[in-house]
């Protein structure tokens, strides 16, 4: 039996579709936002589907996870003294981003905010290897829609922003838009970064060329697209928006901030020794528009 993943009825890939031999079906509901699926495949482990679109692997979810975090958590100055750096988290309801924060002793506090708690308790049923991440004792959960909160999110708090959120149809729809970003750029503090989910390049070059504009035009510091291969995405790429506010430079070039691993914070997670050895060993940076 073969489900039908990404398939080519979506405006985001038309004409292409992504099949993957399911084992078992674990669990199907809905929640007020999206169709939640988790099933197990036969060569990805299990397998996590909102509204029809794969959002992570047990075999793959590594790639994504550890870019989409150490990319901007290693490009910030660490700390001089003590464990300083506050961090925000837009989605990433599976933990498998707070796990991967969790690793930086610099950080002192990760708020997340994840607009649906079915993503949440699912993956704590299904997948205890990224959920552990809600168990580091900085990490404040907030369940709600991450365009509200940030509206209300105190100015020039956060060193660093980190949006694992959907594609921009569903729930996530506001957050690839101007208004969006702007309420980003409040929120963090002079030299801030922000990590952005940026689809791929080889299917999404307009809303990467747009995104890129917007946020050219809202970030003064240096903004950046780097990519990744994630084999179950739409594909097989991934991409990241980095930016960084106006303040003490940031390039995104060379890491500056080392992962210091935190004692016992993340003995269950599972990791790819070979990107975390050298996140920016590879040639990540790809320029897309001039
Ligand atoms: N780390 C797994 C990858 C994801 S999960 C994206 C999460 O964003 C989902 O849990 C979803 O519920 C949440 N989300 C969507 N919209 C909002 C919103 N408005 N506010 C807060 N959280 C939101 C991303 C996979 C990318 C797939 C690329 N094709």
């Amino acid at each position: 039996k073969a489900i039908k993943v990404q398939y080519y009825n979506n405006p985001m890939w038309p004409g292409e579709a992504h099949s993957l031999k399911v084992e078992k079906i674990l669990y199907q509901g809905k929640s007020p936002y999206q169709e939640v699926l988790v099933f197990e495949s036969s060569t990805y482990g299990k397998v996590l589907v909102l509204d029809g679109i794969v959002q992570l692997t047990d075999k793959d979810e590594c790639a994504y996870q550890e870019m989409i975090t150490h990319l901007p958590l290693c490009s910030i100055p660490s700390p001089k003294k003590g464990t300083t750096l506050q961090v925000l988290v837009i989605g990433g309801g599976d933990g498998g981003v707070l796990r991967e924060i969790s690793r930086h002793n610099s950080v002192e506090s990760i708020d997340i905010c994840e607009i649906d708690q079915l993503v949440i308790d699912i993956c704590k049923d299904f997948f205890p290897h990224l959920s552990v991440g809600f168990e580091d004792p900085r990490v404040q959960l907030h369940v709600g829609d991450a365009v509200e909160f940030l509206r209300n999110a105190p100015e020039g708090t956060y060193d660093a922003i980190i949006v694992d959120s959907s594609d921009p149809i569903g729930p996530a729809q506001e957050l690839v838009e101007k208004p969006f970003f702007e309420t980003i750029a409040r929120a963090l503090r002079p030299g801030g970064v922000l990590c952005n989910q940026a689809e791929s390049m080889w299917l999404h070059t307009h809303l990467i060329q747009d995104m890129l504009s917007i946020c050219r035009e809202t970030f003064k510091g240096s903004v950046r697209y780097a990519w990744t291969s994630v084999p179950t995405y739409p594909s097989g790429v991934i991409g990241f928006l980095l930016c960084a506010k106006e303040g003490p430079p940031v390039n995104f070039l060379t890491p500056i901030n080392p992962i210091e691993e935190v004692e016992g914070a993340t003995k269950a997670g599972r990791r790819s020794d070979f990107i975390i050895q050298s996140p920016f060993n590879c040639n990540l940076y790809v320029k897309i528009v001039s």
